[in-house]
């Protein structure tokens, strides 16, 4: 049991690690659009940046499917033409 709980720790703190430097290093993900600050676009996030934009065109540019675009999805989706975001 001690043994065990030697071995979690530090990966149970390197995952915490993980998770708290990940949004902090989300590249293009614009803050002024990421309203919650969870470094992804939500569907109502991007639509306020354009109310015009389409779901199905939001679900194409998701894609894993999560319901939100990640830094990736997000590059991704600019470089395809996809994104409704003037490029700063
Ligand atoms: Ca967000
Ligand atoms: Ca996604």
């Amino acid at each position: 049991m001690t043994r065990m709980t030697k071995i979690l720790t530090p990966v149970a703190a390197l995952a915490l690690g993980l998770m708290a430097i990940v949004p902090a290093v989300a590249q293009g993900i614009d803050a002024t659009i990421d309203v919650n600050g969870d470094g992804k676009y939500s569907y109502p996030e991007l639509q306020t940046v354009d109310p015009s934009l389409d779901q199905n065109m939001f679900m194409v540019m998701d894609v894993n499917g999560d319901g939100l675009l990640d830094a990736a999805e997000a590059a991704a989706a600019t470089d395809a033409g996809l994104m409704p975001i003037a490029d700063g």
